[in-house]
């Protein structure tokens, strides 16, 4: 009965991949280029593609524009549709451009303003033509130095933004605003936290929802209380799944903390977060800075699905009753019996019932396909993180 629960919930999970993942990346002191990377958005597809192939659970791709940026948007979602996949978020980016230095919708310039607005309104064009349902927002907006900017004017700018944005908005549509602590910015971020996201996604209407990324919080916060709330206020859009240690490392995620992440998914079941209306896009926010990218994405999936896994197999009848009764030990023993069961093999089994591999890290380095891509992919220019 409780494997069954396991076994539709993991059937039914679908986990978006990032464009960017496949390009090489690195931090900002090097970065290591790896063989057969794709050198167009049309190889990302195709790596994305064997990630889907071999864990039969991303189904989509997440673009970055200009990252991902092609003269035709509908074609490129053919060629996805082609492949078995679609395009999923369409991912802004206002943080990598010389006007930007002080901001893009908060700049103090009114120009700059617009250039950046006019940048977020074209992803939402480039989302009528790939039929994504999602604009993710993100802004490196933030000061160095207190006294450099007005917050409080800060927050009138991107509200303005914001608003112009939500009313470009099909019936369909959404955007999912992502906030994070620090950097670019070391004193002050426009959107640092989930409260002030929150609180421009509500001003905004329905369609704003709020995005959690998974590293950008301060060391020791509970991510799951955050999750917790939004879910209650109907206002979780998405999350970047991520790893970690210091900053926001970009890990695989479950790497760095995979008692955080079982934690994080069981209250995404409580609050009802897997079912397909709660309207939660889950996605993989990552790069791959020394180990194999391909790989690397489909470790990370196996990640998210053995937390899931557990979430899902966490008593809840049992918690409750221990909950209502005070019954702190009882209550602490429902979650960890959960966490510390193996379920590698359950879901080992799971994926051959479903004509998938035991093993999909191990059957996707037999394939060949990687040194395929370092045999064909020869001349170009690699894709990289910011190109
Ligand atoms: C910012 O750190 C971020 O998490 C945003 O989602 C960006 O779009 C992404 O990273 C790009 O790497
Ligand atoms: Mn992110």
């Amino acid at each position: 009965m409780t494997l069954d629960v396991v076994r539709r919930g993991i059937e039914s999970l679908q986990v978006e991949v990032p464009s960017w993942a496949f390009g090489n990346s690195g931090t900002r002191f090097k970065v290591f280029a790896q063989a057969g990377v794709p050198r167009d958005p049309y190889e990302k597809l195709a790596d994305a593609a064997q990630v889907h192939l071999f864990t039969g659970c991303t189904r989509s791709v997440s673009l970055h524009i200009p990252w991902d940026a092609v003269d035709d948007y509908e074609d490129l979602a053919k060629h996805a549709a082609g492949l078995g996949l679609r395009i999923g978020m369409i991912n802004s980016n206002v943080f990598q451009d010389d006007d930007y230095k002080l901001g893009s919708v908060t700049h103090p310039d009114a120009a700059v303003r617009r250039k950046a607005l006019r940048h977020l309104l074209d992803c939402v064009d480039i989302m009528d033509a790939t039929g994504s349902r999602d604009l993710k927002l993100w802004f490196a907006d933030g000061l160095n130095y207190p006294g450099q900017d007005n917050l409080r004017a800060r927050q009138d700018r991107l509200a303005d933004a914001l608003r112009a944005v939500y009313d470009r908005l099909g019936a369909e549509q959404r955007l999912v605003l992502e906030y994070k602590l620090f950097e670019p910015a070391f004193y002050a971020t426009d959107v640092p936290d989930w409260g002030t996201s929150y609180a421009h996604c509500l001003e905004l209407g329905p369609k704003a929802r709020v995005v959690v990324d998974t590293g950008h919080h301060a060391p020791g916060t509970n991510i799951e209380f955050i999750v917790m709330f939004l879910l209650r206020a109907d206002r979780l859009g998405a999350f970047d799944f991520n790893s970690r240690f210091y900053a926001d490392d970009d890990l695989m995620v479950g790497a760095a903390d995979p008692f955080q992440l079982f934690r994080i998914m069981h209250e995404v079941n409580v609050g009802g977060g897997f079912a397909p209306d709660a309207g939660v896009a889950f996605m993989l926010d990552q790069c791959h800075n020394i180990e194999p990218k391909i790989p690397g994405q489909i470790r990370s999936i196996l990640n998210i699905q053995e937390a899931v896994s557990k979430a899902l197999l966490v008593d809840r009848d049992a918690l409750a009753a221990a909950q209502t009764a005070g019954d702190v030990l009882a209550a602490n023993a429902a979650l960890m019996d959960a966490y510390n069961t193996d379920v590698r093999p359950f879901l080992a089994d799971f994926r051959e019932q479903l004509g998938l591999p035991a093993d999909p890290v191990k059957s996707f380095l037999a394939s060949g396909y990687l040194e395929r891509i370092a045999r064909e992919r020869v001349g170009g220019t690699q894709a990289g993180w910011g190109a």
